[in-house]
Parts: structure tokens; C-alpha cells; sequence
């Protein structure tokens, strides 16, 4: 019974990352700047209860996604990071911890190499103060998982900026590679 309710949560999971992050149009959702949008828009876009939008924020591994109390006195949601789609988080700019880690394949590390961590689909790079984190970021694609290291601490005094998700992902536009290690496997 819980292994089912666990993967429909996984499952609604996904769908809301779609709406709240990528393609909010596909389900007749608009979001504002910010990335907020009504969570009584979502429960009909969705067609989900409040018990179910609540329990995928409340279990939700990562807590990608944040519900609060709008200007207007009506509850709104929106995705903590990893937008594809242009909204303003507000993030305010931090300085990083000295060392964040990058999971990736090994498949792509001769790319990383040459190019740096690019950002792709998203706003941002997105890096982890924990390797283990990292690890899982890195497992969610086929081949052997790699570890990166970043000197986050020499970016940041070479001028490069970062900031902090509301569910602690680090984030920061690129980082060319003479920052970036390999973390050698098991360590
Ligand atoms: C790779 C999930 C070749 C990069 C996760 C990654 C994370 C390069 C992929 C969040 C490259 C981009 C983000 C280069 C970067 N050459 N490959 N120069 N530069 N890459 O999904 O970091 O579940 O956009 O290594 O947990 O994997 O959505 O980024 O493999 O926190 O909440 O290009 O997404 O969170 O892939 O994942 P992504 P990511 P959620």
C-alpha cells in the first residue's frame, strides 16, 4: 500500500514540476514573475485534491516546491528552482561554502573537460554542498555516475556569483573548468 502511494506521489511529483517549472502553459497555467501561481489554479489545472498537492510538498525529498500565504491572502505555490521557463526567484546573491560537488557521467567529463559545466535547459549550474546529494543528481541518468569537484571558493574570488535555492541547491551561471576536479570514485 505505501510503495504505491509512494510512486503516485512521485508520479504527481513529476507532473507538477512540469506545470511549475517547464510548460505551465500545457496544463492552462500561468505563472507570475516570480513563479508563483494560485494553488486553487493547480488543484483544477491538475485535478488534484489539496491532501495530494500538500503531501508531495511535505514528502517531497528535496521540498522542490514552496506554498505560501500571497500579498492577496490566497495560498500560492511555486518550484524552488530548475526552471526552464524565464521567472525571477528573487535569489539574493552568497557566498558559497569552499567546496560543492557536481554529479554528472563519465560519459560527459571529456565535454566538461573542454567546455566547462554548462547550464542547458535551466537557469542555472546546479551544484551540492554534499557529495551524497551530488551522487544521486549524477545516478538519475544511464552510465557511471562522476563526481566533480568545484573550487567554489576561487570562483567566487574571481568574481563569480552564487546563490542558494529555498531547498539549499547551490546555484551559478557556468563554471569553466580550470575550477572543476574529479572526485576519484568511493571517497
Ligand atoms: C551535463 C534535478 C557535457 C550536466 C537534480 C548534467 C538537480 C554537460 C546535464 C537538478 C556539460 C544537465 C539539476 C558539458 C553540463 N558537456 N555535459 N559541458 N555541462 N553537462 O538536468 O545538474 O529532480 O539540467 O552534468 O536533482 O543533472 O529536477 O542538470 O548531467 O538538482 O528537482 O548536462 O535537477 O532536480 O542536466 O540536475 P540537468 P543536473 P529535480
Amino acid at each position: 500500500m505505501f510503495a504505491v502511494l509512494q510512486r503516485d506521489l512521485v508520479r504527481l511529483s513529476k507532473r507538477m514540476s512540469l506545470a511549475l517549472r517547464h510548460a505551465p502553459g500545457r496544463f492552462g497555467l500561468a505563472l507570475d514573475r516570480s513563479g508563483w501561481v494560485a494553488v486553487e489554479d493547480v488543484l483544477s489545472a491538475l485535478r488534484i485534491s489539496r491532501e495530494d498537492l500538500d503531501a508531495v510538498v511535505a514528502g517531497n525529498d528535496k521540498r522542490r516546491f514552496a506554498v505560501e500565504r500571497g500579498p492577496d491572502g490566497t495560498q500560492r505555490i511555486r518550484a524552488s528552482q530548475g526552471h526552464s521557463v524565464p521567472v525571477d526567484l528573487g535569489l539574493v546573491a552568497q557566498a558559497p561554502p569552499a567546496r560543492l560537488f557536481h554529479g554528472t557521467t563519465t560519459a560527459a567529463l571529456d565535454s566538461i573537460r573542454a567546455t566547462g559545466l554548462h547550464r542547458a535547459r535551466r537557469h542555472h549550474v546546479h551544484l551540492s554542498a554534499d557529495p551524497d546529494v551530488a551522487h544521486r543528481v549524477g545516478a538519475r541518468r544511464a552510465g557511471t555516475v562522476a563526481i566533480l569537484t568545484v573550487d567554489a571558493e576561487a570562483m567566487a574570488r574571481d568574481g563569480h556569483v552564487f546563490y542558494r535555492s529555498a531547498n539549499g541547491v547551490w546555484l551559478t551561471a557556468a563554471v569553466p573548468a580550470r575550477y572543476l576536479g574529479v572526485r576519484p570514485a568511493g571517497t
